[in-house]
C-alpha cells in the first residue's frame, strides 16, 4: 500500500472523505515532494475518489511528473477561493492541525463549524508507523549520530567551551555523511545541565563536570537524537548516583517495550526508579518522543498517552534527573518497535564514562 493510501484508510476509519494536508513533512511524507513554504498557502486535498489536488504557489520548482492534480497560484491570487472550487461544500473537509487560521477561516466562510474536523490523526497516526525503507533510513541517521557521539567525546579538554564543541558538531556530521542538524545541539557542563534544553555558551569546562550531550543528525530527510551524559575528571558520588538512575530508568523501560504495551506504562517504568530514590520532582519533561521526519512527531511516550506500542514506531527514550544550580544527567536512545520487543537504533555505551583529564 502506497502512504497515501494508508492515510486514506485512515481517513476512511474516521469517516472523513476529504482531507486538506497543510504540514510540509506531511505532504513530503505522501508525495516526495520537498517545498518549504514559508508563509504561503500549500496544501493537498485528499479526496475519497483519488481525484487529489496540490496547491502550490508558482514560486517552488517542483517534478513535473506526477499523478494527481496540480492547481498553480500566485502572490496576488485569492487562493482559498482556489481550494474552495474543489472541497465538496456537502460534505465535512477534515483538516489537519498545521493548518493555519488564516487560510482555514476564508474556507469556513459561509459554511458551520461543525463541517470541519480536525483529522490530523490520519496522517500522524499513519507516520508513526514507520515503513521498511523510513526504518532502514533511521537505523542509518542513528549509526552516524553514535560515530558523532565518540568524536564529541574526543574534543572533550580542560579549558574548553560549550560552544567550542557545539561549533564543530556540524562538520563532523558532514564527514560522516548526515546533510545537518535535526535540531539545535545541546552541549551543556556541570551546573548547565540542570537546564534540559540549556544552549551552548561560554561556559568553561572544570574537573568534576559532567558532560552532557544531546545531539541529532538529518540524513536523507530522517532525524537522528541521542543524549550522553560523561563525566570529566571524576565523578562525584552524587553523578554516580543519580546516573547509576538514570541509566537504570532507561533500560527498564526499553526492556518493556513490546508490542501491546500502553506507552504510558513506558513512562511509568522509568518514572519509579527515579522517583522510588526520591528524585521523582527532578525528573520534570516526559519519557520520549517519536521522531521520524521531524525531530519532534505526533506521538509521546508520557503518563497521559494510554495508544499502544506497535512495530514500525519510533521513539525517544530519555529519563533525566536534574538538580538545579548542581548537576544533570540524561540518557537518550531511539528504539523502533519490532514484532516481538525492540531495537534500540543507539549503539553507543550507556556505562558511565569518566573523561580522563588532559
Ligand atoms: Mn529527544
Amino acid at each position: 500500500m502506497t502512504r497515501i493510501d494508508r492515510v486514506m484508510k485512515a481517513m476512511e476509519e474516521q469517516g472523513i472523505t476529504q482531507m486538506l494536508v497543510s504540514d510540509p513533512v506531511s505532504v513530503f511524507y505522501m508525495t516526495g515532494i520537498h517545498v518549504e513554504p514559508g508563509e504561503r498557502f500549500y496544501g493537498m486535498l485528499l479526496k475519497e475518489n483519488g481525484d487529489h489536488v496540490l496547491f502550490v504557489n508558482h514560486l517552488f520548482m517542483i517534478p513535473k511528473e506526477v499523478s494527481f492534480r496540480k492547481v498553480w497560484y500566485s502572490d496576488t491570487d485569492p487562493v482559498m477561493d482556489y481550494v474552495k472550487e474543489y472541497v465538496d461544500a456537502s460534505r465535512i473537509l477534515g483538516v489537519d492541525k498545521d493548518l493555519k487560521a488564516r487560510f482555514l477561516l476564508p474556507l469556513m466562510e459561509g459554511r458551520k463549524t461543525e463541517d470541519f474536523v480536525n483529522a490530523s490523526l490520519a496522517v500522524d497516526l499513519t507516520r508513526g508507523i514507520k515503513d521498511k525503507e523510513e526504518q532502514e533510513k533511521m537505523r542509518t541517521a542513528s549509526r552516524i549520530n553514535d560515530q558523532a557521539m565518540e568524536k564529541l567525546r574526543e574534543l572533550v579538554k580542560e579549558g574548553t567551551t560549550e560552544k567550542e564543541i557545539a561549533d564543530q558538531l556540524l562538520g563532523i556530521y558532514q564527514e560522516l555523511g548526515a546533510e545537518d542538524f535535526s535540531f539545535s545541539p545541546i552541549v551543556s557542563f556541570g551546573a548547565n545541565a540542570a537546564d534540559p534544553h540549556h544552549m551552548p555558551d561560554d561556559t568553561v569546562l572544570r574537573s568534576g563536570d559532567v558532560v552532557l550531550f544531546d545531539v541529532g543528525c538529518i540524513r536523507e530527510g530522517y532525524c537522528s537524537d541521542m543524549t550522553r551524559t560523561f563525566c570529566y575528571g571524576q565523578a562525584t558520588d552524587k553523578n554516580r548516583e543519580i546516573y547509576d538512575l538514570v541509566h537504570r530508568a532507561n533500560e527498564a523501560a526499553i526492556a518493556k517495550i513490546k508490542p501491546g504495551i500502553m506507552l504510558c506504562e513506558l513512562d511509568r517504568t522509568a518514572r519509579d526508579v527515579i522517583a522510588k530514590a526520591g528524585y521523582g520532582e527532578n525528573f520534570n519533561h516526559r519519557l520520549g518522543h517519536f521522531i521520524g521526519l521531524s525531530e519532534h512527531e505526533f506521538g509521546d511516550v508520557s503518563s497521559a498517552n494510554k495508544r499502544t506500542a506497535e512495530p514500525g514506531m519510533i521513539f525517544s527514550i530519555e529519563p533525566g534527573i536534574y538538580l538545579p544550580g548542581e548537576t544533570g544527567v540524561r540518557i537518550e536512545d531511539l528504539v523502533l518497535v519490532t514484532e516481538d520487543g525492540a531495537e534500540v537504533l543507539n549503539h553507543y555505551p550507556k556505562t558511565l564514562q569518566i573523561i580522563e583529564e588532559k
